[in-house]
């Protein structure tokens, strides 16, 4: 074929699959069978592979492109993505409505949509192309994510032309936003595929879309089955649109997917009516949805309202009550803890509850199993706790088979056989073996956790062999590993050609660079890694308050112990009990001897107290501090702060991340100032508050 004719048979296949696309993924009402679309996508890809000069990046076979990029670099929104403010109930919805009926005497037209359960982007257009993809980040900066944003195919790589009509300058560049989301099944299969090959998985179909839009490698992405729903413009005013039903309009005319279940509504009653349809109908749509968006549709009443430091005061997001599911009860298995104690464990057929798969829920003891009466083989009610820790709420009577097994608590414990004991008063159950393997790898688990010495890469499968291997018995056993033996460690299971999979050296020498460098966590964390009976790590930083190295705190009696504040007369008797065991003092001399901190690196008269007097709760995912949460807790009590977990009038500050929960309305309830991650960050380095506005 002629270069001429290739180039105009390229140009009308471009436009037949791009229209195609739209009609297939943003109006869900395709004209072609799938086969007859492939057969036009292989046709332009040979026209393009014999003639490469005529590839443009927009070209639908550019997808995706094959830059693997080493990390996102940072990118400024045209406009500060706000987050949206909550009501938790009915009644807080209509305390807003109030509000707004209030500030512009009647209540106007409210546009109400569903609260897509994804990950926040942003899509900027030069004219009519897509031109950069970023996240949400702070809101002030987001993350580029350009390639794999171009592999999402309701992403249109270019706005279809009756859109620039609805601009009021057609060559402005202009900032679209909405949510990227995976579907509830293709979450299912990305999870079963990596179970089957031995990869983590994700716990929810949020985190599967933010985690795929984050790959390095665009492919990856492109792999996911990855779709958006757009709902916003950054700056309103480029849009001849007067409100936010006439947008979506817009956005859908342009080529955008727009979510179809969207309503105008006129009295309080439709918002509520939209409300309960919306609860009604969110199990049976193909993703997720957390709630409802109820926004002021003209943006000239919008822009009346106005924002507060974080959320439009415009709109609303009314959040469902927890999602409550039935499953089947398979078995109740028993764990045991790192301090010996037994913890019934409600083995569950899996289930998808507020956005992830639950297979297990914790009975916290005996006396609740047979309180909440539930049996192996019951149906059961489950819901999750603060939509975060999956409970069990209790069994369906009706559906008890007859062959329902009450449940005995264990006689003995199930890793070691060791007898258990109740102690007077308490409700748990508990193994007081010290040779329990049980318990030695839970302390194991704990000491390399997060929180306490954050041990990149050791995880359970690692652990639990090294455990099984008998190479691992106490926390001071980490610090003898060698690369060459965990090089070598046997998995314990075998690859498709049968042979024995061992760590290899490229994980081991990534875990015992990690190893190292826990010995220079501070002391508090070594102390809380411990696992001393009843000292976390609120407790381990109180101690080092008074105690700052492990040589005072051996010396101090139990009366001595009992002055820390926080520390009563059981948990004194714990930490006393601790330090005397022979076996301990051997842990402890060991993990000195590997030069593991023991002793607090600054004095308190050393301290730079700038934040003295000042409690700080942090909330939300905090994604652009550059350090950890527990980096950042460690910080701010440098500082001389307290950093607690919960608000209460007493907080002087709470900083929000990402999708910060209900310690956010509290602080707005209470008037306590909220500080933006930016902010924190710079009280961070500097150790200096911000001016408030
Ligand atoms: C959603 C969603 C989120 C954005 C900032 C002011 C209004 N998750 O589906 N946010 C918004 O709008 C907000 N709308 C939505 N539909």
């Amino acid at each position: 074929m002629e270069r001429e004719e290739a180039a105009k048979r390229i140009d009308a296949l471009r436009s037949e699959i791009e229209h195609n696309t739209y009609l297939y993924y943003a109006l869900d009402a395709p004209e072609i069978s799938d086969a007859a679309f492939d057969s036009l996508m292989r046709e332009l890809r040979e026209l393009e592979a014999a003639f490469p000069d005529l590839i443009t990046s927009s070209s639908p076979t550019q997808r995706v492109g094959g830059y693997v990029a080493q990390q996102f670099s940072s990118v400024r929104h045209a406009e500060r993505m706000y987050s949206l403010d909550n009501a938790m109930d009915l009644a807080e919805l209509e305390a807003w409505m109030k509000r707004v009926e209030e500030a512009l005497g009647e209540l106007p037209e409210l546009c109400c949509e569903l609260k897509i359960d994804g990950s926040s982007v942003a899509l900027t257009y030069e004219d009519g192309e897509l031109l950069r993809a970023a996240t949400r980040g702070d809101g002030t900066m987001g993350e580029d994510i350009t390639a794999n944003v171009r592999t999402v195919h309701d992403v249109p790589l270019h706005m279809r032309a009756e859109a620039l009509e609805g601009l009021v300058d057609e060559e402005a560049t202009i900032e679209i936003r909405g949510e990227a989301y995976m579907p509830r099944s293709s979450f299912e299969e990305l999870n079963l595929a990596a179970t089957a090959q031995g990869k983590p998985t994700f716990a929810n179909p949020r985190n599967a879309a933010a985690g795929s839009l984050r790959q390095k490698d665009p492919k990856v992405t492109g792999m996911r089955d990855l779709a958006t729903f757009m709902y916003a413009i950054a700056d309103p005013a480029l849009l001849k649109a007067p409100g936010q039903w006439e947008l979506l309009e817009w956005l859908r005319a342009a080529g955008f997917h727009v979510n179809p279940d969207v309503r105008l509504c006129f009295t309080r009653e439709e918002v509520f009516a939209f409300c309960e349809e919306s609860i009604e109908k969110r199990s049976l749509l193909p993703y997720e949805i957390d709630g409802v968006v109820v926004k002021v549709n003209s943006f000239a009443l919008q822009a009346k309202l106005g924002f507060t430091s974080r959320a439009p005061k415009w709109a609303i997001a009314f959040k469902f009550p927890p999602e409550e599911k039935t499953t089947l009860l398979r078995d109740i298995t028993v764990q045991v803890g790192r301090t010996g104690v037994l913890t019934p464990v409600a083995e569950l057929d899996p289930v998808l509850v507020a956005g992830s798969t639950v297979a297990r829920a914790t009975l916290h003891n005996e006396d609740e199993v047979h309180r909440k009466d539930v049996r192996i083989g019951d149906t059961v009610i489950v819901r999750k706790a603060g939509d975060v820790i999956p409970e069990v709420v209790g069994p369906v009577i009706s559906l008890r088979p007859d062959n329902a097994l009450v449940w005995e608590a264990p006689h003995v414990c199930p890793s070691c056989g060791m007898p258990v004991v109740r102690e007077e008063g308490e409700s748990a159950l508990r193994c007081i073996s010290i040779d329990c393997p049980a318990q030695a790898l839970e302390r194991l688990l704990h000491w390399a956790s997060r929180e306490a010495m954050d041990i990149d890469g050791a995880g359970e499968e690692i652990i639990g062999r090294l455990v099984e291997t008998g190479r691992l018995v106490d926390v001071a056993d980490f610090y003898t590993l060698t690369v060459e033996e965990l090089a070598s460690l046997d998995m314990g299971r075998q690859n498709k050609e049968g042979e024995a999979v061992r760590l290899g050296t490229t994980i081991a020498e990534k875990l015992v660079e990690a190893i190292t460098a826990s010995k220079a966590r501070p002391f508090e964390r070594v102390l809380g890694g411990l696992g001393i009976r009843h000292v976390g790590k609120n407790t381990a930083a109180e101690i080092v308050e008074v105690f700052p190295s492990m040589e005072a705190l051996m010396q101090a009696d139990e009366e001595a112990l009992c002055g820390i504040y926080g520390v009563g007369k059981r948990v004194a008797n714990s930490i006393w009990q601790f330090l005397r065991t022979p076996d301990n003092i051997d842990v402890i001399e060991r993990l000195q001897r590997a030069g593991v901190t023991m002793a607090a690196t600054l004095t308190n008269a050393e301290r730079i107290e700038s934040l003295k007097g000042l409690t700080f709760v942090l909330t939300g995912t905090l994604d652009q501090l550059g350090m950890t949460r527990e980096e950042a807790t460690e910080k701010l009590k440098s500082f001389g702060a307290k950093v607690s977990g919960s608000v209460s009038a007493k907080t002087s500050y709470v900083a929000v991340g990402e999708s910060p929960g209900s310690k956010y309305d509290k602080a707005v309830q209470l008037g306590v100032p909220v500080l933006d991650q930016t902010q924190l960050k710079g009280i961070l380095e500097s150790g200096e508050l911000p001016v408030i506005e």
